[in-house]
């Protein structure tokens, strides 16, 4: 006789691959207007165990003392509470692969919570026990009745209890399994959390309550009507009063009304009322088409600008509450985003409520994954595996019913990476009956057999262009199709570059409907010792690091370069140099809305500093529509660089800003600064060991700057390296050169620098070097050569490569120490935020002023970082720096080396020197850590260049 056969045993259905047992079906998720309810979140006692089977399941009966255990709060995920430690892992299944099988180590979540109900709750109907997210398995108890269990860890599952109710000291038990066969179907590449992370609500159910019901609202943009038809299991009526609807569900009203768009979000209040109970309906018309090949809405293409939203709070992980969701939205809006792909798993309802209100373009993913078995080829997919098929189905089901009534949602996702097979198919097969008025997504249909898009992650600009003209190839079907990039431009770390192209060739081509960045926001894990934790940080036996901060927000919601650049990028309207001279070119770039919501201002700048802005006039320009307007006249210079800068700003305040937020601007420059002084004049002087040179004090023996203008200075020469960008590393899997690993390879982290002649003439000090790596030949010969009138000094940097160069250089400019601290301050003219060569479109110049400690950028993986681009002339530590021809400033509190070998922020820290970069060039940055490098024209390819620096003292 076997003692264990935990496959029959109470514990075999962790390891059942069917949906579960006891729940409800499916239906529309809504707070009623009038119905009872009562939210069972807050403090439960927590009792894991390391086995599914541990303990046996005596807690759920009344009387059972927990007094003795830990307290948790719900929702949330235990492994952040205190017990036990999450892992991370991209697309690797953190346990042997063996479907359905778990392993034997299964920590486990008894959950324990007593209420009573609320005086007043009613006594006729029944009761929904209702879980909007457990991870990954649960076993629910009420009373001591064994109600049943569930997987599907991003959906919502039911009980009907109302039989099982009394009016004090209930006891619901929930027992939470980590791992269960739900987990191959949830492999998304995200922390693996286990817990109640999502709401606990205990719903009154009236007799004749709503249950589940269609909101239909489609616009005909033709006639300008909308028909609205709700059709309701439970009968009722509808009304709408802004409307004047008042019908019958499952009637159809056809009437006049403005339509819903993410641009636009009317909505109208209504209310759909049974017998049993009042549910307010917030309804926006709009209908969902694909039509010639494209995407329309209300028959208007769309260009999406998306981004994937993985729910993630620092803290908390994926129990967000209400809040954390709002401030998404509201970035999102504020970035000019305006579609959302809920990767990899419905989001908490909330959350497309919202989307629905503020407006934006959703395409809802259901909870599927199953990544790991590309290790394997695919063999055993669950997806190709009939076995598995209702857990597909009602997983499909659980997100449809749950979700049809927003309009923010036009597109449905069967999932992520998780290859393809029959149960995919019948899913799509599922939803195209239930919901045909969305759109249907999944990328790894490449064929397009069961979707209405062709998606593609990650293609580099190139391949996007081919697919544009139709030259890719490709069946039949897909040719047709739109391209939308559910994931492009990989956000990890300092990046991405090349949006902007990305962008030109959506606008181009309308076959192209846009995309979605990936990704939102950084999953780092706020830890005490680590800043951030990332992959690795918990002693995970397999993890992939910080793969999983690559969002355009840091962990803490502030936004990164990168996001600035994408609402650069992105931005709705653009503005441009017009054809005559004195006028800018203003396009309005929405797809629905025309632009008088918006209000124009210019102003001029003479080398950084603004003169006073004025109002500009720019007609409402409908979508597509362009104008040009004449811009006030310039001011005289005298000498100093004049720019204009446009900006078009919000008239009134909106939901989701206030009047005068930035929705676009443009600057350019109409005269150029005066070129700079020659400096040179004053003959260099030798005393002793030695070099004077006007306000400049050279080592006679080696040629190094002692003090320039009076400041000292150490270690100025060449400087070629960066601390590598994840983008530079480059992900293992990557087809195409990572020049991160082979810049390392060829040794520039540790370039040799020999003298090979410290000589003076009338006019100049020159050193000439030659800059190198041990064991290669490649070499960059190098001279510096100095001169002076007597205030300034000139250095003028050659450089010409000798050897075999295989690499484009990581930057190429000077770099030096100056005695300082991170709160010294640092002024500047030029571009303002971060930038490289294809990050830079957000930049933009003025006269800044920061400290050394604003200009890090806190990547949570420390790499390069805060290069300001354009930069005219800076002044930090009592020197100021003018540049011939302008170049990228950088300055830090410890040096390159350090930046490179800190794996937190936390391992970095001042010493008492500031090290300055001024670089001629860097090489771009891509975003190849998922997708492709940067576009050639950004590759920094070594070739003789030559540039100046003019130090002097500041003036004012
Ligand atoms: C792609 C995944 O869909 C996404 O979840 C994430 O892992 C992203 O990559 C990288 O951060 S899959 C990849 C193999 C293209």
């Amino acid at each position: 006789m076997s003692l264990r056969t935990p496959a029959n045993g109470s514990t075999g259905y962790v390891e059942d691959v069917s949906p579960g047992r006891g729940t409800l079906p499916p239906r529309a998720w809504y707070a009623s207007s009038d119905a009872a309810s009562l939210s069972l979140n807050g403090t439960w006692r927590l009792r894991v165990s390391q086995a599914a089977d541990a303990e046996d399941d005596a807690f759920a009966a009344p009387g059972y003392d927990a007094g003795d255990w830990p307290e948790v709060t719900v929702p949330g995920h235990w492994v952040l509470q205190g017990h036990g430690a999450p892992v991370y892992t991209n697309h690797l299944y953190p346990f042997p692969v063996d479907p359905p099988h778990v392993p034997d180590e299964n920590p486990t979540g008894d959950h324990l919570r007593v209420f009573d109900l609320p005086d007043g709750w009613p006594a006729g109907g029944d009761a929904v026990l209702r879980f909007d997210g457990v991870e990954s398995c649960a076993r629910v108890w009420l009373n001591g009745t064994d109600v049943g269990e569930f997987k599907g860890s991003r959906l919502p599952h039911e009980f009907a209890v109302g039989r099982l109710l009394k009016p004090t000291g209930n006891v619901l038990a929930v027992r939470v399994h980590q791992w269960s066969a739900g987990s191959y179907l949830e492999d998304q590449d995200q922390w693996w959390l286990p817990g109640i992370f999502r709401d606990v609500t205990l719903l009154h159910r009236p007799a004749g309550a709503a249950g589940d019901f269609f909101v239909h609202a489609s616009y005909d943009h033709v006639t300008g009507e909308g028909t609205l038809r709700v059709d309701s299991g439970a009968g009722g009526r509808v009304t709408v009063p802004e409307l004047g609807v008042d019908v019958a569900a499952g009637e159809p009203v056809t009437l006049p009304v403005q339509p819903w768009t993410a641009e636009t979000p009317r909505l109208y209040d209504g209310v759909l009322a049974t017998a049993g109970e009042r549910v307010p309906l917030r309804v926006g018309f709009r209908t969902v088409a694909l039509d010639d090949g494209v995407i329309k809405v209300n028959g208007t293409p769309l260009l999406l600008k998306g981004v994937n939203r993985h729910e993630w709070h620092p803290r908390t992980g994926r129990a967000l509450d209400l809040g954390t969701m709002r401030e998404d939205v509201l970035l999102m809006k504020r970035h000019n985003v305006n579609a959302v792909r809920t990767s990899h798993y419905p989001p908490h309802p909330a959350f497309l409520d919202l989307c629905d209100e503020y407006g934006l373009w959703v395409v809802d993913e259901c909870d599927l994954e199953t990544h790991g078995f590309v290790e394997q080829d695919w063999r055993d997919n669950p997806v190709d595996d009939d076995r598995w098929t209702p857990a597909l189905l009602d997983r499909a089901a659980r997100m449809v019913e749950r979700d049809k009534n927003h309009p923010s949602v036009v597109m449905w996702s069967l999932g992520n990476e998780a290859g393809t097979g029959r149960g995919l198919t019948a899913m799509a097969e599922w939803i195209r009956d239930r919901d045909p008025s969305r759109l249907l997504h999944y990328e790894g249909d490449q064929g397009c057999r069961d979707t209405d898009v062709y998606s593609r992650m990650y293609p580099p600009h190139a391949e996007v262009e081919r697919i544009a003209k139709g030259l890719d190839g490709g069946t039949h079907r897909g040719r047709r199709l739109p391209l939308i990039l559910c994931e492009y431009a990989h956000a990890m770390g300092n990046g991405p570059g090349g949006l902007a192209e990305y962008q030109e060739l959506f606008e181009t081509y309308d076959r192209l409907q846009g995309g979605f960045v990936w990704e939102w926001i950084d999953h780092g894990v706020e830890h005490p010792d680590l800043g951030y934790a990332y992959g690795g940080d918990f002693g995970e036996e397999l993890h992939d690091g910080n793969f999983v901060c690559d969002g355009l927000l840091f962990p803490d919601r502030t936004p990164s370069p990168g996001l600035t650049e994408y609402k650069k990028v992105i931005e709705p309207v653009r503005i441009e140099a017009g054809a005559a001279d004195g006028t800018v070119r203003l396009t309005n770039r929405y797809d629905f809305a025309d632009l008088s919501h918006l209000e124009f201002a210019v102003f001029h700048q003479v080398d950084g500093v603004p003169l006073g802005a004025r109002p500009l006039i720019v007609p409402p320009l409908a979508p597509g529509e362009s104008a040009e307007v004449a811009l006030p006249e310039a001011p005289d210079g005298g000498g100093g660089e004049v720019q204009w800068t446009v900006r078009a700003l919000l008239a009134e305040d909106t939901p989701w800003a206030g009047k005068g937020h930035e929705v676009a601007w443009a600057q350019r420059t109409v005269a150029r600064r005066a070129p700079l002084p020659a400096a040179a004049g004053v003959r260099p002087v030798l005393d002793g060991d030695r070099i004077t040179l006007g306000p400049a004090v050279f080592d006679a023996r080696t040629g190094a700057p002692l003090t320039l203008a009076g400041v000292p200075v150490h270690g100025l020469r060449l400087d070629v390296w960066r601390a590598t960008t994840d983008n530079d590393d480059g992900a293992p899997w990557q087809p195409d050169a990572r020049y991160g690993p082979l810049w390392r390879e060829l040794g520039l982290h540790r370039m040799q620098h020999r003298l090979d002649s410290v000589g003076t003439d009338d006019e100049a000090l020159t050193v000439r070097t030659r800059v190198a790596p041990a064991g290669r030949e490649a070499g960059l010969r190098t001279a510096y050569r100095w001169t002076s009138d007597g205030t300034r000094v000139r250095l003028t940097v050659s450089v010409v490569p000798e050897g075999d160069w295989r690499v484009p250089l990581p930057r190429l400019g000077i770099r030096f120490g100056l005695e300082g601290t991170p709160e010294d301050p640092v002024r500047w003219f030029g571009g303002g935020s971060e930038s490289y060569p294809d990050t830079r479109t957000a930049s933009r110049d003025l006269l800044w002023d920061a400290s050394v400690r604003d200009l890090q950028t806190p990547y949570v993986r420390p790499q390069e970082n805060g290069a300001r681009g354009d930069v005219r002339r800076a002044e930090i530590g009592g020197l100021r720096v003018d540049g011939d021809p302008v170049f990228w400033f950088t300055a830090r509190p410890w040096t390159t080396e350090h930046l490179d070998a800190a794996r937190h922020l936390t391992d970095l820290t001042p010493g008492g020197t500031v090290w300055v970069n001024l670089d001629h060039r860097q090489h771009g940055i891509g975003s190849q850590s998922c997708g492709p490098g940067p576009l050639p024209r950004y590759h920094l390819w070594p070739e003789p260049a030559e540039f100046s620096f003019v130090f002097s003292q500041p003036r004012d």
